[in-house]
């Protein structure tokens, strides 16, 4: 078995919490470095685009969130074999990545920008992804995005759709997920509720979800 080290924040959440949950669904060891946001600084150079995060693979780091999802999701039994609801899954891995660069521009604003920019997102992107993704929940089944079963696309979609609820952004409704896609509140319920969530969460004790 090769030796996998993953580095990323020290957040119960963002683009690496969905490759962490696989790992533990897959029975996989694996080195989760967490890193503080003042470490990240040093961190980053020593990444291929400044950025995490990276899972190393014998030392070979490798980027790219959704990308690591699917590698690690098909070790767990968590990505479709069907071509057509791989497709489905890789469309909600994408339109998930587009939505956190929409929310990822807004941050380091501050004051009265930041809530303009914030009021923009929320009428605007935000909603148009939330309910385009509940669209595709729909088409999926109504209750997993494809292959009638829990993939990695469930994953990223109940860890965005957690934080957007938690009020952890300034100026975003709490209630912006229910109020646009109740589906998607629903949908974020029955993962959390999903055994091997439950599992992997039974281990962190304390976790801080953003
Ligand atoms: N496309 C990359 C994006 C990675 C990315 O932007 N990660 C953020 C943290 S979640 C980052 O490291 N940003 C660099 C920075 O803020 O300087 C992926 O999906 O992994």
């Amino acid at each position: 078995m090769p030796k996998y080290k993953l580095t990323y924040f020290d957040i119960d959440g963002g683009r690496a919490e969905p490759i962490r949950i696989a790992f533990h669904t897959a029975g996989i060891d694996f080195e989760d470095n967490r890193i503080s946001f003042p470490e990240f600084g040093q961190v980053r150079s020593g990444t291929r685009f400044n950025s995490v995060p990276v899972l190393e693979i014998d030392g070979a780091q490798i980027s790219q969130s959704n990308a690591l999802s699917r590698y690690v999701g098909k070790m767990a039994g968590l990505y479709p074999s069907n071509d057509l609801q791989a497709l489905y899954c890789d469309e909600v891995l994408g339109a998930l990545e587009d939505l956190i660069h929409y929310i990822v521009r807004t941050f380091g604003l501050e004051g009265e920008e930041l809530q303009h920019a914030r009021r923009q997102l929320v009428d605007g992107w935000l909603s148009i992804y939330l309910r385009g993704l509940e669209d595709l929940l729909v088409r999926g089944g109504g209750e997993y995005f494809a292959d009638n079963r829990m993939t990695v696309a469930d994953l990223k979609a109940f860890v965005q759709t957690r934080s957007l609820c938690s009020g952890i952004l300034d100026y975003v409704p709490v209630d912006i997920v229910q109020r646009v896609a109740p589906g998607l509140v629903e949908h974020q319920e029955r993962i959390s509720a999903d055994s091997r969530v439950a599992a992997y969460y039974a281990t962190r004790s304390q976790h801080v979800t953003p």
